[in-house]
């Protein structure tokens, strides 16, 4: 019996083909999920219908800005008129200004610093709290959100993107309180270092890369 056989999930943070938020959500189909898609604006939706349409060209695929309330909501109503429920939430979306990720931190602005947190955790909170009502009692629910350990530790030029990742982060542990309760679990995962869209233009991702592939565990 594959593990998510009967669940319903949508997803938040496909771009590319390289994107992490489509390799979870391949892994989530594989075991019987079904999915619907959010993207970004008009520039992915093409990207995106066709990665999301090779699960059914009936595949539910909406647009959303996460810094808009009304797309977040829009998304949701979409989602409980053609679910009615929900079980699983994939947040994988994470934004800040380029130029906050080259300079100093300490020049970050007041326009980098809000953008950064709107979109990277402020976004988890809205989601999650459009997600609840769909995701019923007993029958439970999973969040997963994508966070990085430059919120932990100060990392080289992660600045206010490692900022950010700490409100991600302890966003999770008070979400968890609150839908604890209500049977819904919420977790973060600590990717290290991959190559997508969002990682191609740092500056050192290479040496990054390797000093990772040389360090961990499994290499
Ligand atoms: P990606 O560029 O493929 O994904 C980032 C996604 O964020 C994109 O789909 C983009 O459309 C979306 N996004 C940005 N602003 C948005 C907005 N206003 N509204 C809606 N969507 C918006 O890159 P990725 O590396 O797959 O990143 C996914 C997540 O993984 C991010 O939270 C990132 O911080 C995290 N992460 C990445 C790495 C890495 O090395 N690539 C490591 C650890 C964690
Ligand atoms: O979370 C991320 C990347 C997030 C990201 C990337 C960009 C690049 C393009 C957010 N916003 C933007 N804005 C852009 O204009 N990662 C964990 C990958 C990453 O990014 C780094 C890293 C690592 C690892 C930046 C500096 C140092 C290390």
């Amino acid at each position: 019996m594959p593990l998510l056989a009967g669940k319903l999930g949508v997803v938040f943070g496909v771009a590319n083909k390289r994107s992490i938020a489509w390799t979870i959500a391949q892994a989530w189909a594989r075991e019987g999920a079904k999915l619907a898609f959010t993207y970004q604006g008009e520039r992915l939706k093409e990207n995106v219908e066709e990665l999301a349409g090779t699960f059914g060209a009936d595949t539910l695929i909406l647009p959303c800005d996460v810094t808009k309330d009304r797309e977040i909501a829009g998304v949701f109503r979409t989602v409980s008129e053609k679910f009615g429920k929900l079980h699983l939430l994939l947040h994988s979306v994470a934004f800040a200004p380029k130029d906050a990720l080259e300079g100093e931190f300490v020049n970050t602005s007041r326009e980098a610093f809000g953008m950064a947190h709107d979109v990277s955790a402020y976004s988890l909170v809205a989601c999650a709290r459009a997600a609840e009502p769909l995701m019923e009692a007993r029958a439970g629910g999973s969040i997963v959100t994508m966070t990085y350990l430059g919120g932990e530790r100060a990392v080289p030029h992660y600045n206010v993107m490692g900022v950010a990742k700490a409100t991600l982060d302890s966003s999770v542990k008070y979400l968890a309180w609150d839908l604890g309760q209500k049977d819904i679990r919420i977790n973060a995962v600590s990717a290290g270092p991959v190559r997508t869209l969002a990682a191609r233009s740092i500056a050192g991702f290479p040496t990054m890369e390797e000093i990772v592939e040389q360090r961990s565990p499994l290499h």
